[in-house]
């Protein structure tokens, strides 16, 4: 979803959606980038008061919300899930979809050709690191986010659109690993259903100004549905 003070539509649509749809919903699975970048759980500016907000009325409701880590809100801690009621799950979670073992990732883990982006993800994924930042004060880490943003999106005019896709044979192992008929994830951008031989993925798209890709799942089947 990819949140942010600037893009005030896109937290009207996720609203929306928490109000239409996921309030007549089981569970709901967000499967990270929720925010634009996430730089500490003491952030409370009023767009994350508001998502806090949203989010904790539906858990209210006795609606379970299950959260996986994105590459640009891995620092989502337990502070921002005590006070939204969500449950965070780890990198790679299997969950059972209406008898249909499905294993759930953000997906840039499966995408093992960006080279770049792999050493920078196990960079700050070192937990000495993540919280000797989280000790900065958080002026300095809004400064620091940013510039890494500016150096992602210089960089990412570079790769090409095959790198930043998953990487087949990595894919298919890693499903593999998991004996899941069924995966599903987003970070590519590229909403569809991918059906071979031996598994389905199924990539959720990024939400624009008047589009939220959402996957709704019941005892009939899957199916990407509007808002
Ligand atoms: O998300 P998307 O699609 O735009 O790009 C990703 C990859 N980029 C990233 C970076 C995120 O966008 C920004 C994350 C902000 C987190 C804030 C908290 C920081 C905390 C640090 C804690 C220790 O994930 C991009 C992929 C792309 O997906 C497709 O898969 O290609 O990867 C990159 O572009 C990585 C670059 O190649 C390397 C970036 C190096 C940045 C170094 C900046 C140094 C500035 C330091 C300033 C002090
Ligand atoms: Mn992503």
């Amino acid at each position: 979803m990819h949140l942010s003070e600037s893009h005030p539509q896109l937290t009207a649509l996720f609203q929306k959606f928490i109000q239409e749809k996921a309030v007549h919903a089981q569970a709901v699975y967000i499967l990270g980038d929720l925010f634009n970048f996430w730089i500490g759980d003491d952030e409370n500016s009023p767009l994350v008061q508001t998502i806090k907000q949203t989010i904790r009325s539906l858990t209210e409701r006795g609606i379970a919300c299950y959260f996986i880590h994105g590459n640009r809100d891995f620092l989502i801690g337990k502070t921002f899930a005590r006070d939204t009621g969500m449950t965070l799950l780890p990198e790679y979670a299997v969950i059972d979809l209406f008898g249909t073992p499905t294993l759930l990732c953000h997906g840039d883990t499966l995408c093992t050709d960006d080279h770049s982006y792999q050493k920078f993800r196990r960079t700050v994924h070192q937990k000495w690191l993540q919280r000797l930042f989280l000790l900065l004060p958080l002026t300095l880490r809004l400064n620091i986010a940013t510039k890494i943003r500016k150096q992602s999106k210089q960089d990412k005019q570079h790769k090409t659109a095959d790198i930043m896709d998953v990487n087949p044979t990595f894919t298919h192992e890693t499903v593999q690993r998991f004996h899941t008929p069924l995966l599903i994830h987003g970070h590519t951008h590229r909403e569809n259903i991918h059906c071979n031989a031996s598994y389905t993925r199924i990539v959720l798209g990024d939400w624009r100004d008047n589009y939220a890709s959402i996957l709704e799942a019941d005892t009939e089947g899957y199916r990407f549905i509007a808002l």
